[in-house]
C-alpha cells in the first residue's frame, strides 16, 4: 500500500519480510513471530506480540514503512524509528518484574501506568506530540483480580497516566485497539506519533468510548473511533478496534456471523463519517487493510466467509487469535488506509 503522504503497511509473511529491503522500514509488529528474529540488526524496532497462532496459519510481520530518511533510538524502555513526520515506538513491561507490596496497586496498573507515562515523554521529548494510533495487549485482558476485569484496571491505568502526563481524556484522543495476549506475556504497546495533528472521528452509530456509561467501568477507555491524517498529497485513515457494538450495548452475543457483519457496517460508517468530515477524503471498503481479531480459532471460516461476501475474495485480511476486551465480543476489526486528495482539494 503506497501512500502519498510517506507512511505505508504491509502484511508480510515470515519469508516475505526476510527477503524485504529493511532500508525504510519505521517499525514493526510480529504476531506470534520466533522471539527475536525480525530484530535482525536491533536498528528497528519489533514489537514482539505474543498472540496464539491459529490453526493452519503462520506468524504476520505488520510493518510500517515510510519514504522519508529515518533514524533509530531508544529513551528509557521504548524503542523507537522515526522520520521527520512520524514516529513508530514499542515498549514492553513484563508484570511479574515489578515487585509487588501489600497495599500497592496490581502490577498491570504500575505497568500500564509506567508504559504511557515513557511514550509520552518520548513524544514530548521529541517533538512528535500528536498520538495517531495506539496498538494495547495484554495478558488474560478478561480475567479478574481482586474481583476487577484486567481490561478495567488497564483503562484506570491508562486513564491515569494520560491524565498525568496533562493530556486529553475526550475528543481529541488516539485511534487505538485493546485486546488480549497469551499468559505470562508481557504488556505491550506499540503506537505510531505524528508532527501534526489528525482529525478525530467517532461513529454515530456507536456512543464513543470515552463517554461510556458505567457499567463498563468506573474509568472509560481513552480512545477515539478513527484518527485521519491530512499530509502533503493524501489522507491516511486509521480505524481503532471496532466491533459489534451500537450505542454502547454489545449486539448479536452468542451469533458471530451477525457480529462479523455489524462490525462491518461500523467500519462503514466510519470511513462515510471521515469521508464527510474532509471533503477530500474518499475512502472507500476496498481501500483498507484488515486486521481481525478472534477469540475463537474454530470461528475464522465463519468470520472469513462473512468478510469474502462484504470485502470481495481480494480484500487484504489478516485474522489472528486474541481475547476482546468484553467477554460477550467474538470478533474485532481494525483497519488502516490511504487516499490521494481529491484532485480539487
Ligand atoms: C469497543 O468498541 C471495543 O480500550 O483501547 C476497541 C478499540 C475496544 C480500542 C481500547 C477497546 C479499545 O469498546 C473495544
Amino acid at each position: 500500500m503506497r501512500t502519498p503522504v510517506g507512511l505505508r503497511l504491509d502484511y508480510l509473511s515470515a519469508a516475505e519480510y526476510q527477503s524485504a529491503s529493511p532500508a525504510d522500514v519505521l517499525g514493526v509488529a510480529t504476531f506470534s513471530g520466533p522471539p527475536g528474529t525480525a530484530a535482525a540488526d536491533g536498528v528497528i524496532p519489533v514489537a514482539e506480540v505474543n498472540t496464539p497462532l491459529l490453526p493452519g496459519t503462520a506468524s504476520v510481520y505488520e510493518v510500517w514503512r515510510s519514504d522519508e530518511p529515518a533514524e533509530s533510538g531508544s529513551r528509557n524502555r521504548v524503542r523507537f524509528r522515526r522520520s521527520g513526520n512520524f514516529l513508530f515506538g514499542c515498549i514492553a513491561l513484563a508484570e511479574s518484574e515489578i515487585a509487588g507490596a501489600p497495599g500497592a496497586p496490581p502490577a498491570l496498573h504500575v505497568a500500564t501506568v509506567e508504559a504511557y507515562r515513557e511514550i509520552c515523554a518520548t513524544l514530548d521529548a521529541l517533538g512528535y506530540p500528536h498520538l495517531l494510533r495506539v496498538w494495547n495487549y495484554l495478558p488474560d485482558i478478561n480475567r479478574d483480580l481482586d474481583g476487577t476485569e484486567r481490561y478495567r484496571l488497564f483503562n484506570r491505568a491508562r486513564q491515569d497516566a494520560l491524565s498525568a502526563c496533562g493530556r486529553a481524556l475526550t475528543g481529541s484522543v488516539p485511534a487505538a485497539s485493546a485486546l488480549g495476549a497469551a499468559s505470562g506475556s508481557p504488556l505491550l504497546v506499540y503506537f505510531l506519533a505524528g508532527r501534526t495533528a489528525p482529525t478525530f472521528i467517532e461513529n454515530p452509530r456507536q456512543t464513543s468510548a470515552y463517554r461510556y456509561p458505567r457499567q463498563y467501568g468506573s474509568h472509560r477507555p481513552v480512545f477515539s473511533r478513527a484518527t485521519l491524517l491530512r499530509q502533503g498529497g493524501g489522507l491516511t485513515l486509521f480505524i481503532s478496534g471496532t466491533a459489534s457494538i451500537v450505542g454502547h450495548r454489545s449486539i448479536h452475543v452468542g451469533d458471530t456471523a451477525a457480529q462479523t457483519r455489524e462490525t462491518l457496517t461500523n467500519i462503514a460508517a466510519l470511513i462515510e463519517e471521515a469521508n464527510r468530515v474532509d471533503p477530500a477524503a474518499r475512502f472507500s471498503l476496498s481501500s483498507l487493510a484488515f486486521k481481525v481479531y478472534v477469540r475463537r480459532p474454530a470461528d475464522v471460516p465463519v468470520i472469513r466467509a462473512e468478510l469474502a461476501a462484504v470485502l470481495g475474495s481480494a480484500a487484504r485480511v489478516i485474522c489472528l487469535q486474541a481475547d476482546i476486551c468484553r467477554q460477550d465480543l467474538l470478533v474485532e476489526i481494525e483497519a488502516t488506509g490511504s487516499c490521494a486528495l481529491k484532485a480539487d482539494s
